[in-house]
């Protein structure tokens, strides 16, 4: 393979669509001539036609709302979860629970709850989920008054919002850590979310070969003074797809055990009364 953006002529073109600087102040410049040159050097390695520069243009235009998913399905988000893993390691962060993407379906401002509460509005008659958990930092002190902003899917995959027919901020909750650092919820068991079928990311997806599904997931926002904010997800232990993410986001530490019940007296005893009990 050949790179044209090496030779004098093609830098110097590069040069003038960045407007490149020296100096800090250059940053965006330099990244875009590089984004820029890489772009050049692929359609002179691969001989791409004009037919296929168009094609190329005109699905991006058209897909730009899905540009989320998209960076989801590249493996993007992921790629900057490692990066910034190894960031940490260099810079002898302790680790703690593990990072994960966002996607492109949080919406900020959900109802705060005070040491738990429920996250659905009942209409969605799903296997009833009870999570509990506690946030600790790194020396595994409890943190009291961290935010734990929380959202999924329902039993169809979709989430409130980008779903019209849920109502606002079903499945989706801000709760404060008690004195103890601890929180829990009831919600549903959500499924797993599937780009929608003939969408812009499903057709590339398939012309790659690949399917654009998740395993059932969990989102979570972990924020408190005095701390960074961690961007998580648990996957539902079971999920056939638990290992088989569109988005590449399982990893080891982020699928905690499922206890299923079947005799009402231990879910009554597991629910909303006796959160510690
Ligand atoms: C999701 O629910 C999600 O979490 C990601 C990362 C991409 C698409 C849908
Ligand atoms: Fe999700």
């Amino acid at each position: 393979m050949t790179k044209i953006s090496k030779t004098p002529d093609i830098e110097a073109f590069i040069g003038k669509i960045a407007n490149l600087k020296s100096g800090d102040d250059a940053r965006l410049n330099k990244i875009v001539a590089k984004i820029i040159g890489d772009l050049f050097d692929t359609i002179h390695e691969f001989e791409v036609t004009e037919d296929e520069f168009w094609q190329a243009l005109n699905y991006m235009a058209a897909s730009a709302p899905e540009f989320g998913l998209w960076a989801a399905g590249v493996g993007l988000e992921h790629f900057l979860d490692v990066e910034m893993d190894s960031r940490d390691r260099a810079a002898g962060i302790p680790e703690g629970t593990p990072r994960t993407i966002e996607g492109p379906l949080y919406v900020a401002g959900a109802p705060l709850l005070e040491g738990g509460g429920r996250l659905d509005d009942g209409t969605d008659k799903g296997e009833v989920l009870i999570m509990r958990g506690q946030v600790r930092d790194t020396d595994g002190k409890p943190v009291a008054g961290a935010v734990v902003d929380v959202w999924h899917a329902n039993t169809l995959g979709n989430y409130s919002y980008f779903d019209k027919t849920q109502s606002d901020y079903n499945m989706r909750r801000r709760i404060r850590t008690d004195a103890d650092g601890r929180y829990w919820f009831q919600s549903i068991m959500p499924s797993g979310y599937g780009c929608p079928e003939g969408s812009g990311i499903d057709r590339f997806l398939a012309a790659l070969g690949r399917h654009g599904k998740r395993p059932a997931h969990i989102h979570f926002f972990v924020t408190a003074h005095g701390h960074r904010q961690l961007t998580t997800q648990i996957n539902i232990e079971g999920d056939p797809l638990v290992h088989d993410d569109f988005a590449f986001a399982t990893r080891d530490g982020l699928i905690p055990p499922v206890t299923r019940h079947s005799d009402p007296e231990t879910i009554h005893k597991a629910g909303l009364n006796e959160p510690f009990a």
